[in-house]
């Protein structure tokens, strides 16, 4: 008989972060994941995770928001429905819920990681197979001190955990900026790439300022500098200098992605599980970049392990991530809720093995992490 959904779970994780992690948009001393627990007539359990950053203040879905409408709208669209008809599930849920791309991405992942346990496959062999085992993972210098950032740096270059860095900026005056950012590019030399990360911060005159002090300074990419909705001046900026633009904010799925490259857009695209709706709606956008010749960025909005790992799957999939991932964040994370944690080595992480997502949970951790 065809398996069905009989119940699908939501419950909200606080996990601290071992130090404060500050971008433009908020410091973040914990993370709240989302986890999904969904449930097949077979006795399979499928996981799935949707995780935001700051509450409210990175975009329109908070934590709470995600447990709130899967529970109440999308979940009931599910329940009963045939288990195993990713595309026919998918579209009832476009049909019937706009937006809310975090909560379709946790589902999304929960309804293929029971497939994959069901049919003793991974999600990337789902996903049509994996091109890669090991992604590169850059980590991300947030501390709010230059030095402390350094030191951060230099142990993880030492530890061959990570080769490249990326650092939030946008909360403090431009040239202040640039001197923090000047400051670790300096001591780190040759040795590592570093990027930036404005998250919408600036205006266009901003960036023409701040963009021409970074590429000075040797800074190799340069992401989100403005408004999300200001597509036609990310455009103009990737024009304007040589050092490339990712488009992060500005990108969320296809049709965002359609709109940049018939601008004139040139740089990367930074893909996301949660922007787009999963990992299997998120490879709409990575074909249609790989076609028009714009470059790929594995991103994270700071998962835990369930959603790192789905992701991953999803990356492993494109033939070329031409500037890797940034798959760090349970590295972030003072604690798991997974059984095994995810394996980082030789600046990158492995891909999980074994059936689904690779993952299982430690049921005490989730219990104790858990919000009442
Ligand atoms: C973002 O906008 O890129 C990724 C890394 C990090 O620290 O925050 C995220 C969000
Ligand atoms: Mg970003």
């Amino acid at each position: 008989m065809t398996p069905s959904i009989e119940s699908i779970e939501t419950l909200l994780v606080d996990l601290p972060t071992i130090r404060p992690h500050k971008l433009s948009v908020a410091t973040m001393a914990c993370q709240t994941l989302v986890i999904v627990r969904m449930r097949h007539s077979d006795g399979i359990e499928g996981l799935g995770e949707g995780t935001t950053i700051g509450g409210l203040s990175y975009g329109p879905e908070s934590p709470e928001s995600i447990k709130c409408n899967i529970d109440a709208y999308l979940a009931p669209l599910l329940i009963g429905q045939p288990s195993s008809n990713l595309n026919a599930l998918r579209a009832r849920l476009n049909r019937h819920v706009r937006g809310n791309a975090i909560a379709k991405s946790a589902l999304e992942t929960a309804l293929l990681d029971a497939q994959g346990k069901r049919l003793g496959l991974s999600v990337a062999e789902l996903l049509g197979g994996a091109r890669h085992d090991h992604l590169p993972v850059l980590w991300v210098l947030a501390s709010g001190d230059t030095q402390r950032d350094i030191d951060e740096a230099f142990q993880h270059l030492e530890t061959r955990r990570h080769g490249d860095f990326k650092l939030k900026i946008g909360a403090k005056p431009v040239d202040e900026d640039v001197r923090h950012v000047a400051a670790i590019k300096a001591a780190l030399g040759e040795h590592a790439g570093i990027r930036v990360d404005l998250n919408q911060a600036w205006d266009e005159s901003t960036a023409v300022r701040g963009i021409a002090a970074l590429q000075e300074a040797g800074i190799e990419l340069i992401e989100q500098p403005i408004p999300a909705r200001e597509q036609a001046g990310l455009i103009r900026l990737a024009n304007r200098f040589e050092v490339p633009m990712l488009a992060d904010e500005a990108v969320q799925d296809a049709r965002d992605g359609l709109d940049l490259i018939g601008g004139g857009f040139s740089g990367a695209f930074a893909l996301k599980i949660a922007k787009s709706g999963g990992p299997r709606s998120v490879l709409g956008l990575g074909d249609l970049a790989q076609t028009a010749g714009i470059g790929l960025y594995g991103g994270t909005l700071l998962e835990g392990s369930i959603g790192t790992a789905a992701a991953l799957h999803a990356w492993a999939t494109l033939d070329e991530m031409a500037w890797g991932t940034e798959m760090f964040a349970p590295l972030l994370l003072k604690d798991d809720i997974v059984a095994e944690p995810l394996a980082y080595r030789d600046f990158g992480i492995a891909l999980p093995k074994g059936p689904g997502l690779g993952i299982s949970l430690d049921e005490d951790k989730l219990r104790h992490y858990a919000r009442q």
